[in-house]
């Protein structure tokens, strides 16, 4: 699908659409192979045809694939002041999709995203875990401790972001809770009342918001549906309600987004980059065509 959508002659600014992949995975707690899904998930995507489940054609859009962004040796810090940077220039022009990665790498996309939009800045974060962590197995860069980065020193206020599938919980997470409650939508809550329940509180939260982002973890998904990645926690969703969830998604003003954790050594038959390749496409179809998504640099 991407090696017919993306046309290298394209600039930023004529794009609807930047993929940068992420492939990182040195900050993964438990099991490594992260740093394949940006590979993996664009050769899948290759042989899939550009059209939604719907029906309908992507090959209108204006797709620049930048190929992935190389950690080349450099310190988790110092790459990650190198993704910021990049991110943030995408989020000027277009409607970036980047692959991880694990989860960390969202700590500089998410920096570049609340210093863009600050307090009319929305998130959404698909996860099994919360990623409140402080520190994990010593590093404060890890994927467990993403959104914690970002509430310090107030880059996000905390009440704009909507934890939705969670079923993961650090004793420091529940710990941190205490004194800040959260937005959070437990998988249970999903399984008890539904899934359109669970997305009008998201999306009546948000909707006002100038700019919405939304990072998917793919362990939000049941390890029956996504068994390639590091961490997975059953009891969760399938492929099907993944899918579902973005087109609840779609009235919001999504500007860009980011699909990691799919580690391709850990997989079965692929399934799980498929899954990411399918949400990948979904998204396009859903958000792309937002206008009030486009607004910002259009
Ligand atoms: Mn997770």
């Amino acid at each position: 699908m991407w090696n017919s959508l993306h046309n290298s002659a394209l600039t930023l600014k004529q794009t609807d659409v930047a993929v940068l992949g992420l492939p990182f995975d040195g900050a993964a707690s438990y099991r490594k192979g992260a740093a394949e899904a940006p590979d993996r998930i664009r050769s899948i995507s290759n042989h899939i045809a550009p059209t939604t489940e719907d029906g309908a054609s992507l090959e209108h859009l204006k797709v620049l694939d930048l190929g992935n962004l190389l950690p080349s040796g450099l310190s988790q810090e110092a790459y990650f002041e190198v993704i910021e940077k990049k991110a943030a220039e995408l989020f000027d022009c277009t409607f970036p999709t980047f692959i991880g990665g694990d989860h960390s790498v969202s700590i500089p996309l998410l920096r570049a995203a609340a210093k863009k939009w600050g307090s009319g800045l929305g998130v959404i974060h698909l996860d099994a875990h919360l990623d409140l962590c402080f520190e994990l197995e010593g590093n404060r860069l890890s994927h467990g401790c993403t959104h914690r980065r970002i509430f310090e020193g107030g880059l996000l206020p905390f009440e704009q972001v909507w934890f939705v599938g969670i079923r993961s919980f650090e004793t420091q997470e529940s710990n941190f809770l205490k004194d800040q409650p959260a937005n959070l939508i437990k998988a249970m809550e999903i399984y008890e009342k539904g899934l359109p329940s669970a997305a009008a509180r998201v999306v009546s939260s948000l909707q006002n918001c100038e700019a919405v982002y939304l990072t998917i973890d793919i362990d939000f998904l049941d390890p029956a549906f996504a068994p390639g990645t590091g961490t997975p926690k059953p009891g969760g969703f399938s492929t099907r309600e993944l899918l579902a969830f973005l087109k609840h998604f779609a009235v919001l003003p999504i500007i860009g987004f980011d699909l990691v954790e799919v580690a391709p050594p850990l997989d079965h038959a692929d399934i799980t980059s498929f899954a990411a390749q399918r949400a990948i496409t979904e998204a396009w179809g859903y958000f792309i065509n937002n206008n009030r998504a486009r607004n910002h640099f259009k």
